[in-house]
């Protein structure tokens, strides 16, 4: 492991906690430690602040990381050895500090954990001030950060497109859903001066995501922060629909690049469905904070402000504010009861595989 250029890790995003689980790895001299930079069908790339290069993940690490319902993702950092033929065979994946995931349907009706991107310092809520601008949708994406402990800020786009009282009026309405201590920023994503007003999140060695729906202006933001053009070695951007603002998915994986501060961004394609994974009312309780708040003034304790008397969340809250709430608690809430018991099965059927196989060789040595 001495041979690791640190300097060049840092560059592409290695912290020093991540750094800290080295000496507990199974290392030797031909071991490499690199970023996963994509994920595609048959291959990843990665990167080690030099060079990119492919590599594939060993069964056995993917089964493994199956059984807890993980997976690699974009942003992990993942140990390599070379396989002879210029690529690599992943064997191991370093503790993801923090991941962000949502859950999504298999295709046979039950719900599966998707890992979308690993080891953020930051993620960027954007949202154009056009048609696509919506609050629900918001408090979900802030949801989503939340319950992956991820650091967040706004970031309104198109504010090229509206005049200055529509802009006034949305920026005060996205502030009003936003916990107190988290940033807003409105801009034009085409505009170089975009990449001035995000320097505090976009620091050497710094990673962000850009999360957001379709025709939103991720990619647009990408190129701004990369200087690099669409298609030019850039992301590539596609025109939205004139009557709602609706994108096309241009972006079709997510892929993390290194901006021109040294920061890695990381775009991804916008979301269909943003289905949460598990989480708990306290969580949830710092989004809506308003309703944690008010909830103190409700006559019952345990008011869940549906149809008590007295409840003053239902008084102050607006109420399609506190259905998300609402609905966003049981989604959170009914997939943690799906994962629990999954895990128990589990740990059912494999007691039940000790017991036969000691069955098997008691018979066997009886
Ligand atoms: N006027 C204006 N146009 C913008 C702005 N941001 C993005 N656009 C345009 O909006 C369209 C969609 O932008 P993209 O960057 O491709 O959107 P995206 O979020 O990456 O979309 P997907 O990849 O489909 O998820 C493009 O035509 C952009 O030029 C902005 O701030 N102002
Ligand atoms: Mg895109
Ligand atoms: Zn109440």
């Amino acid at each position: 492991m001495d041979s690791l250029d640190f300097e060049a890790l840092r560059s592409i995003g290695l912290t020093t906690p991540m750094r800290q689980q080295l000496p507990s790895l199974d290392l030797d001299e031909n071991t490499r430690l690199l970023r996963v930079v994509e994920v595609q069908r048959e291959h990843l790339l990665l990167h080690d602040g030099q060079a990119e290069q492919r590599g594939r993940l060993a069964t056995a690490l993917v089964d493994r990381l199956q059984q807890d319902d993980d997976a690699v993702a974009v942003g992990d950092w993942v140990l390599v050895r070379p396989d002879g033929q210029g690529g690599g065979h992943i064997t191991e994946r370093l503790a993801p500090l923090t991941q962000l995931a949502r859950r999504v349907n298999d295709g046979r009706g039950s719900p599966r954990r998707q890992v979308l991107v690993s080891n953020v310092d930051t993620a960027l809520l954007v949202m154009g001030l056009d048609h696509d601008f919506n609050l629900r949708r918001l408090e979900r994406y802030l949801a989503l950060v939340r319950l992956a402990g991820v650091d967040a800020l706004l970031v309104l786009t198109k504010a090229d497109t509206v005049d200055v009282a529509q802009l006034a009026r949305r920026t005060a309405q996205a502030r009003d859903c936003l916990p107190a201590a988290m940033s807003l920023l409105a801009l034009d994503s085409r505009d170089a001066r975009a990449a001035s007003a995000l320097q505090p999140w976009v620091g050497a060695g710094q990673t962000l995501v850009l999360l957001g729906s379709s025709g939103a202006g991720k990619s647009t933001l990408t190129n701004t922060l990369t200087g690099l053009q669409s298609g030019q070695g850039g992301q590539f951007t596609g025109a939205v629909r004139a009557d709602d603002s609706r994108g096309r998915h241009t972006t079709t994986v997510r892929t993390l690049r290194r901006t021109a501060a040294g920061a890695c961004i990381i775009d991804t394609p916008g979301l269909r469905a943003l289905r949460l994974d598990v989480g708990d009312e306290e969580q949830l309780s710092e989004v809506f904070g308003d309703v944690a708040r008010w909830a103190a003034s409700c006559r019952f304790r345990d008011c869940r402000h549906q149809d008590e008397p007295g409840c003053a969340v239902r008084e102050a809250v607006p109420p399609e504010r506190l259905r998300n709430f609402q609905k966003l608690l049981r989604e959170a809430r009914r997939d943690a009861m799906t994962v629990l018991e999954r895990r128990e099965q589990l740990a059912v059927w494999k007691a039940r595989g000790r017991e036969g196989a000691m069955r098997a060789k008691a018979k066997r040595s009886g």
